[in-house]
């Protein structure tokens, strides 16, 4: 069996910059010999992902513009991505978001507009861009997901996003249900805390940081390389019994009462 990725074209969803969880699967997957497909929220972003890709050796990319709350855009993207390449291998995505507002205080206090507009950008998201993609997938295909352990139980200030990732986490399991008879394995990695611009300015996160590193059995956190290790995994054939699965990529510390 081979495990190269040469050959093969994967679509990654949510470079904000270097730091992005994105970023680290893009660069896994680059390494393993992919061509790769970026696609960003809004043309804000676009020259700051395109100068990032030019630091990819031989890496001949293409970028999409991309609102994950915009039918029409999801459809239209995966639209031109058909005209432009064809087939594609998988998909990563790596998007979330909730109001400043809702990710502080107590979840009782969560507005329906910033429960929607959590559920929608976070969970539905996957739901819209796996409906689009699949059918691009004509050689088989994967896609991964992010998710976090407030997910699973209560972890302080996730609040409405641990409730929209329950549900991402139960939509990727239902979707690996679908997608299976396709040759599409659909699975999530959780992963351990890292700083990225959407940690940022989240109270309390250095301490959350230093518990890791306390009580994890690895002792320490975790990178965004090794993240990009686990979805390379994930999208190659090495991981090609597996779906509706996740894989905590989190220094063990999911395991810990
Ligand atoms: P980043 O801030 O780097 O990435 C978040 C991305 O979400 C951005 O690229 C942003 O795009 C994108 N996004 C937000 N709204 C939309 C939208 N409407 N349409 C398209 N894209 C959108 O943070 P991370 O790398 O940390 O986050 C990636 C994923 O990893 C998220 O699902 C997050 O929940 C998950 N995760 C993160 C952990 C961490 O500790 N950092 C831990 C566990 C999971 P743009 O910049 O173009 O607006
Ligand atoms: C318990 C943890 C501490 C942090 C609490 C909540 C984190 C929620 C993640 C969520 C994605 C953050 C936001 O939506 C931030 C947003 O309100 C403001 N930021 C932005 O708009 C920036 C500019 C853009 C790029 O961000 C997005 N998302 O578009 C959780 C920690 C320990 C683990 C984390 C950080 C998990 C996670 O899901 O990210």
């Amino acid at each position: 069996m081979n495990f190269s990725l040469e050959g093969r074209t994967y679509v990654v969803m949510g470079v904000a910059n270097k730091r992005s969880i994105a970023w680290g699967i893009a660069r896994s997957l680059h390494e393993a010999g992919a061509r790769l497909i970026f696609t960003y929220a809004n043309d804000r972003f676009e020259q700051p992902v395109k100068d990032l890709v030019s630091t990819l050796d031989g890496q001949d990319a293409l970028f999409y513009e991309c609102d994950v709350t915009d039918d029409q855009a999801v459809s239209n993207t995966f639209t031109k991505i058909k005209e432009d390449v064809g087939t594609i291998h998988g998909l990563a995505h790596c998007i979330a978001f909730a109001n400043k507002e809702d990710l502080q205080g107590e979840f009782v206090d969560t507005s329906r507009d910033g429960f929607l507009l959590a559920h929608n950008i976070s969970a539905y998201s996957l739901v819209v861009t796996a409906k689009a993609a699949a059918p691009l997938m004509t050689e088989g295909g994967g896609i991964v997901t992010l998710t976090y352990l407030g997910g699973e139980r209560v972890v302080k200030n996730y609040n409405v996003m641990g409730v929209a990732k329950a549900s991402l986490d139960a939509s990727m399991k239902y979707l690996a249900n679908d997608l299976g008879k396709h040759g599409v394995r659909v699975n999530a990695i959780s992963a351990g805390p890292i700083r990225t611009l959407s940690a940022k300015g989240i109270g309390d996160f250095n301490s959350v940081l230093k518990k890791i590193e306390e009580e994890a059995p690895l002792r320490r956190t975790i990178t965004q390389e090794e993240v990009g290790d686990s979805a390379y995994y994930l999208l190659s054939d090495l991981s090609r019994g597996v779906t509706g699965e996740i894989i905590h990529v989190d220094a063990g510390y999911n395991i810990l009462g």
